[in-house]
C-alpha cells in the first residue's frame, strides 16, 4: 500500500563491503526494493542526462556528487515504486547528503545497517571485481577509502548515538555475512 508512510533501511559500509551483495539476500527473504544510490548515478551517465558527465568525473575520482542530485533521484525511485519497504544502499556518503534527505522527505530511516570490514580485505573484494567499473582501480580505491573514512564515519557515528544502527561483521563468506544480517529483518515481522 503505497499510501502508506515507507520503512527505509540505509546499507552503508566502505567500498567493497558487500553492502549490494547483501541487499539481494534481503530483497529476495524480506520483499524489501533495493536502490542502490551508485547504480541510479551509473544509470544517469549510461543514458546521458544533462548530469551525466559531472557524475563520471565524479565517480572516477572517487568523489562525492553533489547531494541534491542523488537525493533527487532516490527520491523518484521512491515515489515511483508501489512497494512501501526500502533498502537505499550506499547513501548518505555524508553529513550534508543525510541532511539534504532529511530536509527534502521530511523523514529518517528507520535503521540503519553498517557492513564492518577490513580495509585490504574491501580492496581485495574491489580489485577482483571485474565488472569494469570505472572506479574499480587501485587509484580510485584508495580515494574511495579515504572519502569513507572522513565523510561517511560521522554519518554511521550518528546513527549510533540515535539508537538505529545495527554493525555487521563484515568478513567471512556471504553466507556467514548473510547469517547476521537476517535476524535484524526477521525481528522486523
Ligand atoms: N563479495 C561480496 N561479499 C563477499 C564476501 N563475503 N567474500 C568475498 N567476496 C565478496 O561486493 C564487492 C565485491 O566483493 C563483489 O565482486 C562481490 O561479489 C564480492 P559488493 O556487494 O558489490 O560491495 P559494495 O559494498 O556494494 O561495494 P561497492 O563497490 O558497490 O561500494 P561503493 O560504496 O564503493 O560503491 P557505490 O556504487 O555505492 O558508489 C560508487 C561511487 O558513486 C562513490 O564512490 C561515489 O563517487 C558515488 N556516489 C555518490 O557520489 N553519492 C552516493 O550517494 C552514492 C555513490
Ligand atoms: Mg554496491
Amino acid at each position: 500500500d503505497r499510501r502508506r508512510i515507507p520503512f527505509v533501511t540505509f546499507v552503508l559500509g566502505g567500498p567493497g563491503s558487500g553492502k549490494g551483495t547483501q541487499c539481494t539476500r534481503i530483497v529476495e527473504n524480506f520483499g524489501f526494493t533495493h536502490l542502490s544510490a551508485g547504480d541510479l548515478l551509473r544509470h544517469e551517465i549510461s543514458s546521458n542526462t544533462e548530469n551525466g558527465s559531472m557524475i563520471l568525473n565524479t565517480i572516477k575520482e572517487g568523489k562525492i556528487v553533489p547531494s541534491e542530485v542523488t537525493v533527487k533521484l532516490i527520491q523518484k525511485a521512491i515515489e515511483s515504486s508501489e512497494n512501501c519497504r526500502f533498502l537505499i544502499d550506499g547513501f548518505p556518503r555524508t553529513e550534508e547528503n543525510r541532511i539534504a534527505y532529511e530536509r527534502v522527505t521530511g523523514s529518517e530511516p528507520d535503521i540503519v545497517l553498517f557492513f564492518d570490514c577490513p580495509e585490504e580485505e574491501m580492496v581485495k573484494r574491489v580489485l577482483n571485481r571485474n565488472q569494469g567499473r570505472i572506479d574499480d582501480n587501485l587509484d580510485t580505491v584508495k580515494e574511495r577509502l579515504k572519502v569513507f573514512t572522513k565523510l561517511n564515519l560521522p554519518v554511521i557515528e550518528h546513527y549510533s548515538k540515535k539508537g538505529k544502527l545495527y554493525k555487521i561483521d563484515g568478513t567471512g563468506s556471504e553466507d556467514e555475512i548473510y547469517e547476521r544480517v537476517r535476524p535484524v529483518f526477521a525481528a522486523l515481522r
